[in-house]
C-alpha cells in the first residue's frame, strides 16, 4: 500500500495540516507532495492533482480521495486510532471534526495561518469572539468528560488533529485563552509532528499576498 498526500504550503495551509499530523502521529507511512499555493493560480493548479481543486488529496492504490473529513474516514477504514473506539467518544469526536470544518469561519478568516509570524492582537472582533468562545466550550467539555490531556482522552485522534491549525492560530495571534484552552493549546503545538511542520513552514520562501491585507487590518499588528 502506498498513499501519496498532496499538500499546500506548510507556511499557510491549515487543511493540509489536519491529515499530514494525523498521519504522522498514527504512524501511517506516506509520501508528501507539495504543490505552491500563489496568489492567482492556485485552483488551476490543484486541480490537476486533486478533483475539486483543492489540497489536501489522498493518492491511494484504489484512487484519490479529497476533502479532509473524507480522509479522515478513508484512514479510518484501514487503521485503528482514527477515531475513538468508545462509541460515546467517536460520536463527539466525529460531531465536532464536523463542526470544525464547516464552522468556525470569522476565526479562520479574519485569523488565517501563518506559522512564520507573530501578531499582537489589539482587540477582538466580536464574530471571531462568538467562534473563539464556542472553541473553548467545546475543548472545554471534551477534556472534563473524556479526561484529557486530548479532546477524547489521553490519546490523540482525528478530532485533535482538525484543531491543530487552530492551536497555531492561538499562538499566532496571541487569542485571549481561558487556562484550560491554553493547556490544550500547549498540547498540540507541543506534538514532535507539529514541530516539525512548524519548522518545515519556517523555511519556506514563499508569501501570499493577504499578509498585506492582514497587516492593514485595525485588529492586529505585526510584531
Ligand atoms: N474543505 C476542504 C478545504 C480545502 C482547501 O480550501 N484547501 C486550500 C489550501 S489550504 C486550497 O486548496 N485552496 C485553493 C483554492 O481554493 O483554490 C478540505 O476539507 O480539504
Amino acid at each position: 500500500m502506498t498513499y501519496t498526500l498532496f499538500i499546500a504550503n506548510k507556511n499557510y495551509s491549515s487543511w493540509s495540516m489536519r491529515p499530514w499530523v494525523l498521519m504522522k502521529e498514527l504512524n501511517i507511512p506516506f509520501r508528501e507532495q507539495l504543490l505552491l499555493m500563489q496568489d492567482d493560480s492556485n485552483g488551476r493548479q490543484f486541480k490537476e492533482w486533486s478533483p475539486n481543486g483543492k489540497l489536501p488529496c489522498l493518492q491511494t492504490n484504489e484512487g484519490k480521495v479529497w476533502e479532509t473529513l473524507a480522509i479522515a474516514e478513508f484512514l479510518a477504514e484501514k487503521f485503528l486510532g482514527v477515531w475513538p473506539v468508545d462509541t460515546v467518544k467517536r460520536m463527539w469526536a466525529r460531531s465536532v471534526a464536523s463542526e470544525m470544518h464547516s464552522g468556525f469561519s470569522a476565526l479562520r478568516t479574519k485569523f488565517p495561518m501563518i506559522c512564520n509570524h507573530r501578531y499582537a492582537l489589539k482587540y477582538m472582533p466580536s464574530d471571531a469572539q462568538l467562534d473563539l468562545a464556542r472553541l473553548m466550550e467545546v475543548w472545554l467539555e471534551g477534556r472534563s468528560w473524556f479526561g484529557g490531556p486530548f479532546l477524547t482522552g489521553d490519546t490523540l485522534c482525528a478530532v485533535d488533529a482538525f484543531f491543530v491549525p487552530v492551536a497555531i492560530r492561538c499562538q499566532t495571534y496571541s487569542l485571549p485563552l481561558s487556562l484550560d484552552a491554553q493547556q490544550y493549546v500547549t498540547t498540540l503545538i507541543e506534538l514532535p509532528s507539529v514541530k516539525d511542520w512548524v519548522r518545515q513552514a519556517k523555511e519556506e520562501p514563499w508569501r501570499l499576498s493577504y499578509e498585506d491585507k492582514l497587516n492593514n487590518t485595525d485588529y492586529i499588528s505585526r510584531l
